[in-house]
């Protein structure tokens, strides 16, 4: 539809500016001339320069039309064994992702992966204001607002990582709130859910339980790791509702951050504002405030990402080598 517009204005613009520099050059004015045929009402002409416009609008009218439907969406095809249906809940933070998996009871953020070939079954859920769920190389936008229960679903015919991003503004960090989603082959995704599942590993060298004893203190109020402070996966669209009965932000069952439990294999930090570059946060690395992008964003979440909810008191360097020994071990 793009290029078939794009060539009629093409075809229109030189016709039209071609006429008006033929006229400018023909017709200018030249010592001694007469003032030109004052010419009014001709009803030929303003035939042609209405009949004309309206047949190319319906040109374009029936090329939009035919798009329209091409893209429409259809029904959500039931589940079989090749292609599976699998339940997601994209929960919009200001300003970060959260995936809540309901089937398997798992809760990532910044990340959504899924299996190659299945249907993927997006809820959308906001508590706080509007934003909209776009990957641009599979699915449309779809708005998540807060009151109203919004789904989507879509297929990804490929193995890998598209980027999915913020399509409604939400805050002065809605640029730096986009996540990926990695598609991945079934087995694969089988074995990843499985590690999902299970609750953090517990530390063994003395700088990651240091890390450990540093996130029960000062950091448990905000996230979530299970088996350190959580019991089990929340589900945030239950739990962290205006509704009564739901929980305000800041209890075990509703935090205000991303649930930290396998932070170590995710690949983004902070709605994609840095990445998670692991092999640079080896604890020992003499520039780990340079180069671990984890250490910097511990060092100072408000310069990396202004405003943002994580507002913490200065951490030494000594307090970020533990974290980053504790968290990027959390496979
Ligand atoms: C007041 C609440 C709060 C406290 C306390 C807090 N955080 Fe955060 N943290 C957040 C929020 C909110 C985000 C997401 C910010 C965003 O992306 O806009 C976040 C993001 C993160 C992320 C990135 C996670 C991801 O998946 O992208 C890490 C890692 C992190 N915090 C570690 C820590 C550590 C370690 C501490 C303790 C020293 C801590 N936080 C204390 C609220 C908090
Ligand atoms: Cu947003």
């Amino acid at each position: 539809m793009f290029w078939i517009i794009l060539w009629i204005s093409v075809v229109i613009f030189i016709l039209v500016e071609g006429i008006l520099i033929f006229s400018i050059a023909r017709y200018r004015e030249r010592p001694g001339m007469p003032n030109p045929f004052q010419r009014h009402g001709n009803m030929t002409l303003e035939l042609i320069w209405t009949v004309i416009p309206t047949l190319v609008l319906f040109v374009i009218l029936f090329f939009t039309i035919r798009g329209l439907l091409q893209v429409a969406p259809e029904n959500e095809p039931a589940p079989t064994a090749a292609q599976p249906r699998i339940e997601v809940t994209a929960i919009g933070h200001q300003w970060w992702w959260e995936f809540h998996y309901p089937n398997y009871n798992v809760t990532t953020a910044d990340t959504l992966e899924v299996p190659v070939n299945a249907t993927i079954h997006v809820n959308l859920f906001s508590n706080n204001v509007i934003h909209s769920f776009w990957v641009p190389a599979l699915t449309g936008k779809t708005d998540l607002v807060p009151g109203h229960e919004n789904k989507k679903w879509f297929v990804a015919e490929k193995e890998g990582t598209y980027l999915g991003i913020c399509a409604e503004y939400c805050g002065t960090q809605h640029a730096n709130m986009r996540f990926n989603v990695k598609v991945v082959s079934s087995d694969a995704f089988k074995s990843w859910m499985s590690t999902q599942q299970q609750a953090a590993v517990s530390p063994t060298d003395s700088l990651a339980q240091k890390g450990q004893e540093l996130f029960k203190n000062q950091c448990a109020s905000c996230h979530g790791i299970v088996g350190v402070n959580v019991k089990q996966y929340y589900d945030t669209q239950k739990e962290c509702t205006d509704a009564p009965g739901g929980k305000a932000n800041g209890t075990p069952e509703c935090q205000l951050g991303p649930n930290l439990t396998h932070f170590g294999s995710r690949s983004l930090i902070a709605g994609g504002v840095l990445d998670n570059n692991a092999d640079k946060c080896n604890p020992n690395n003499p520039n780990l405030l340079q180069e671990c992008n984890l250490a910097k964003w511990l060092k100072d979440p408000q310069g990396v990402k202004p405003g943002n909810d994580m507002a913490i008191g200065e951490l030494t360097n000594d307090q970020i080598q533990q974290l980053v020994a504790y968290l990027e071990g959390l496979k």
